[in-house]
């Protein structure tokens, strides 16, 4: 009993590895990039990439200030006209991958579902709004499940800008951060539990900064074994006061 209680969390500790991704929150800066540059800087295919992502449309490297909020004091891309990123990476196919990300708007007069971005990987896209009012901060964690893949193992991940164009004194271009890939083993039962991830502890990664990720309508989320109808928050012990573990959920 001892042993097998042993090997769970074994499996646990071991699939909890966050940064499976090369650059993933854009502090490696574009190439020709110098310290005089000011951002917001536009980036142009060929002149500058940036480490670890490819780019198509109109694409700027951000700094957090006054007008854009982000995690940190670091620096993100906006994704303006037809601007999308994309990067490929590996997955391991003995676990279930979850995204975790960062969404803000450009600025405070963006709020309510003017930003968003469509996520898409080798299996589908979901769209993401920045929904607002659920934080303190002005940008929001989101996760995004990745269950196959390509040949080879590779998954394909492409950001996009999908916002609609709705007020036209308002640029409301969506800014992501901070990609955390996050490898979900088998999830825990409790003898004294049935439900297998009961306990809510098999899910997304947490930012270093940020203890809640909104997760909302989908059918297999990435919280295993959960769907999630409309929006609940996923919160992290750290911050939170939870019942039991590592993580809760709050039903909004
Ligand atoms: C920064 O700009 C100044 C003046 O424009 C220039 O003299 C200097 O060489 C630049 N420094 C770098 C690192 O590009
Ligand atoms: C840097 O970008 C400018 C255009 O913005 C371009 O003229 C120049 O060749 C680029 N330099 C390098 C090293 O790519
Ligand atoms: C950028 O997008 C355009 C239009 O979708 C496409 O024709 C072009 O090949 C893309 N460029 C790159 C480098 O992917
Ligand atoms: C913030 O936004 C205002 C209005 O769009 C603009 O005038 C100002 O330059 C921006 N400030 C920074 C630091 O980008
Ligand atoms: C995030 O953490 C860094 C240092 O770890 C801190 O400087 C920054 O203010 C924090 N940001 C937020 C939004 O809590
Ligand atoms: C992207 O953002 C810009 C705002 O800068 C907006 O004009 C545009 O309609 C958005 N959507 C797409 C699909 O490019
Ligand atoms: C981004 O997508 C393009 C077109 O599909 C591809 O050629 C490129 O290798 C991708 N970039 C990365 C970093 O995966
Ligand atoms: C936000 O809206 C207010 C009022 O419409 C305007 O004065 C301000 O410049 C806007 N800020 C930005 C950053 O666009
Ligand atoms: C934002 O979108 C959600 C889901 O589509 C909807 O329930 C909510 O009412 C919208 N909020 C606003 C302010 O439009
Ligand atoms: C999201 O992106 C995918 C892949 O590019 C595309 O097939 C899908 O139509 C897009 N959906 C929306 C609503 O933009
Ligand atoms: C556009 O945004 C401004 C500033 O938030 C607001 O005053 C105005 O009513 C909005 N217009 C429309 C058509 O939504
Ligand atoms: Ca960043």
């Amino acid at each position: 009993m001892a042993l097998a209680v042993l090997l769970m969390l074994f499996l646990i500790l071991a699939m909890s590895s966050a940064d499976l991704l090369q650059n993933p929150d854009f502090e490696s800066p574009p190439t020709n990039m110098t310290a005089n540059t000011t951002a917001p800087f536009l980036l142009q295919n060929k002149y500058n990439s940036i480490p670890g992502w490819s780019f198509n449309g109109t694409v700027w490297y951000v700094t957090s200030g006054p007008n854009t909020s982000l995690p940190g004091n670091g620096h993100a891309v906006q994704l303006g006209q037809d601007g999308k990123i994309n990067r490929t990476f590996k997955s391991d196919s003995n676990y279930m991958n979850v995204l975790t990300f960062t969404l803000a708007p450009e600025s405070k007069n963006c709020s309510n579902n003017f930003t968003a971005v469509n996520v898409s990987s080798s299996e589908g896209y979901k769209v993401f709004h920045f929904q607002g009012r659920y934080g303190k901060e002005m940008w929001e964690s989101h996760a995004y499940s990745l269950t196959s893949w390509d040949e080879g193992g590779l998954n394909h991940l492409v950001f996009q800008n999908t916002s609609s164009y709705t007020n036209s004194t308002q640029m409301c271009a969506p800014v992501v951060d901070t990609f955390l890939i996050r490898k979900l083993g088998a999830p825990i039962g409790y003898a004294e539990n049935m439900l297998v991830n009961g306990g809510s502890e098999v899910g997304p990664a947490f930012l270093k900064n940020s203890s809640e990720i909104l997760l909302n309508d989908e059918l297999q989320s990435p919280l295993k074994q959960w769907s999630v109808i409309g929006t609940v928050k996923y919160i992290d012990s750290r911050h939170y006061l939870v019942p039991e573990g590592r993580a809760a959920i709050e039903i909004l």
